[in-house]
């Protein structure tokens, strides 16, 4: 019998930083509802999705940098979206900023199953960005002040018949990342994003953007024989442009949907998760080719080398 999931990356357009968070859901539900009429199972929203991307802002008061965080899950305003899965018999995967209760700040996601209830909780652990104001930069980008790494590893779960793994918007750029999941099976990873259409740490011609957001995550599908989920906060945000490009990728590492807008926009993709097989069963089959046991020889001749 073969495996289908029908899946969805549920692209969000701008968050104003005055937009409630029930306002924030009020769009998923809709994204949701039109799933749901689609025939989708699961879907990933992005990174940060309730909220505007905050750590563009330098902020001193505590008080105010908590006003956008979450400390329970679900929450008031997120009751809704746990309501709406279990109506609709929809997974999903959501990205929120986590306070704890004995204070700790992550950039986290959840991976939730199609009756609405949490299977697990993922936190970023490749934070960018700085920790102190960068009066060079147009705007900010303060991961590093608002967010402390993920203490949580690379851990999969088994959900909705499938191997599922998550990670969070820069650890898209990381081969570790999708390598640790790979090599405990993973067959779909989801991963929210919210990437400036500049770079403005250094200078890059700006259709760099796009061409790594896609490039990194269809190597990393095809080196794992994996599907992946991708989905962006895109549009002006606050005056900011962010990239939408949301997209599924396959095993072979084709994209098979991406998004045509920077706006709310559902994409969908049947995933035969048995496709995943293949590239697991022969070019990547870990286990008869990965030579681990030769790589303290190559370890050993990768010193640095200084330029002259
Ligand atoms: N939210 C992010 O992690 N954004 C980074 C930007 C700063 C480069 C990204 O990797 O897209």
């Amino acid at each position: 019998m073969t495996r289908i999931l029908t899946a969805a990356a549920a692209q969000l357009g701008p968050i104003a930083r005055e937009e409630s968070r029930e306002s924030a859901v009020s769009r998923m539900v809709d994204l949701m509802k039109q799933g749901a009429a689609r025939g989708v199972r699961y879907l990933v929203f992005p990174e940060l999705a309730l909220t505007t991307f905050f750590p563009r802002w330098y902020m001193e008061d505590w008080a105010e940098v908590d006003s956008f965080f979450e400390t329970e899950m679900p929450g008031p305003a997120t009751k809704r979206l746990f309501e709406a899965s279990a109506e609709y018999g929809i997974g999903f995967y959501l990205g929120y900023a986590e306070k704890t209760p004995d204070g700790h700040r992550y950039n986290t996601a959840i991976l939730v199953d199609d009756k609405g209830a949490i299977v697990g909780k993922y936190r970023k652990v490749h934070l960018p960005g700085h920790s102190e104001y960068e009066g060079h930069r147009p705007w900010q980008h303060l991961e590093k002040r608002y967010f402390e790494p993920g203490d949580i590893g690379f851990p999969v779960w088994r959900s909705q018949n499938a191997i599922m793994g998550m990670a969070i918007c820069n650890d898209r750029r990381w081969p570790e990342m999708y390598r640790v999941m790979g090599l405990k099976g993973m067959e779909v990873l989801s991963l929210g994003y919210n990437t400036p259409d500049v770079n403005t740490s250094a200078w890059e011609p700006n259709h760099l953007r796009m061409f790594h957001n896609h490039l990194v995550m269809q190597a990393g599908a095809y080196q794992n024989s994996s599907y992946v989920i991708a989905t962006a906060k895109a549009g002006i945000e606050e005056g900011v442009g962010m990239i939408g490009g949301s997209c599924i990728v396959q095993p072979s590492g084709e994209i098979v949907a991406q998004a045509q807008t920077v706006g709310d926009e559902l994409i969908v993709a049947d995933l035969d998760l048995d496709l995943c097989k293949m590239g697991k069963e022969t070019i990547f089959n870990f286990a008869r080719h990965r030579r681990v046991e030769h790589y303290g020889i190559i370890a050993s001749q990768t010193g640095v080398v200084e330029p002259e």
